[in-house]
């Protein structure tokens, strides 16, 4: 029995390497569309915390490219956050499959349709989770999803998420963009 999930979705992988260009590193995984091969590729990949520094995974909506320069998501941003780097062992993994659960699930209801990917960045400074919607500009859908997206994955109400504009990622001269929007607690700002 194969149990269909709403929508086919694509798993990609980025290996670093500064002798090619970034796009050139990113890879297609596999493409799914049932509960059981979302289980059976999850079991048969490497998990967050023990990929080398520089790896992606990008979980996309098939015929979405997991990337700023995509139709879908060049208006788009995404909710991003940083995982310490003391907490990754205890935290990461956990908290990328309760993100991709909910993403295939349908876990964000009626604002499904809003969102482009997940995205993992492993990285020495702080790992990366985040969720891309395709509007940046629909502050109250986003700040919607971004309460979900904490949510599912039982994100401390004391940890703080941020909304960043790709536009203003891709733009930018340092790693610092200021957030659109950022959740902390209960508080929206
Ligand atoms: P990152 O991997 O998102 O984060 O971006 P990091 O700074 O923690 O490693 C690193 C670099 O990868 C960027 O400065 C870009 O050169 C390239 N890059 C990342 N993304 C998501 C894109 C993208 O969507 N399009 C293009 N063209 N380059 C990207």
């Amino acid at each position: 029995v194969r149990h269909q999930l709403q929508r086919r979705w694509v798993l990609w992988f980025l290996k670093a390497d500064r002798n090619r260009d970034w796009e050139d590193c990113l890879q297609q995984v596999i493409a799914f569309d049932s509960v059981e091969d979302f289980w059976s590729l999850f079991n048969n990949i490497a998990a967050p915390s023990s990929l080398n520094w520089g790896s992606d995974y990008y979980l996309f909506k098939e015929g979405i490219r997991p990337m700023w320069e995509d139709k879908q998501n060049v208006d788009g941003g995404r909710w991003l956050m940083v995982v310490d780097k003391h907490k990754r062992k205890q935290f990461l993994d956990d908290y990328w499959l309760e993100l991709l659960m909910a993403i295939v699930g349908e876990q964000f209801g009626d604002y499904g349709d809003h969102i482009c990917g997940a995205v993992l960045n492993v990285r020495n400074k702080g790992d990366k989770i985040s969720l891309w919607t395709h509007d940046a500009s629909q502050d109250s859908v986003n700040s919607q999803i971004g309460k979900i997206f904490k949510a599912k994955m039982n994100v401390p109400d004391e940890e703080i998420i941020k909304y960043e504009v790709h536009k203003d990622a891709s733009k930018r001269a340092s790693s610092i963009v200021k957030p659109r929007i950022t959740i902390q607690g209960e508080s929206i700002v």
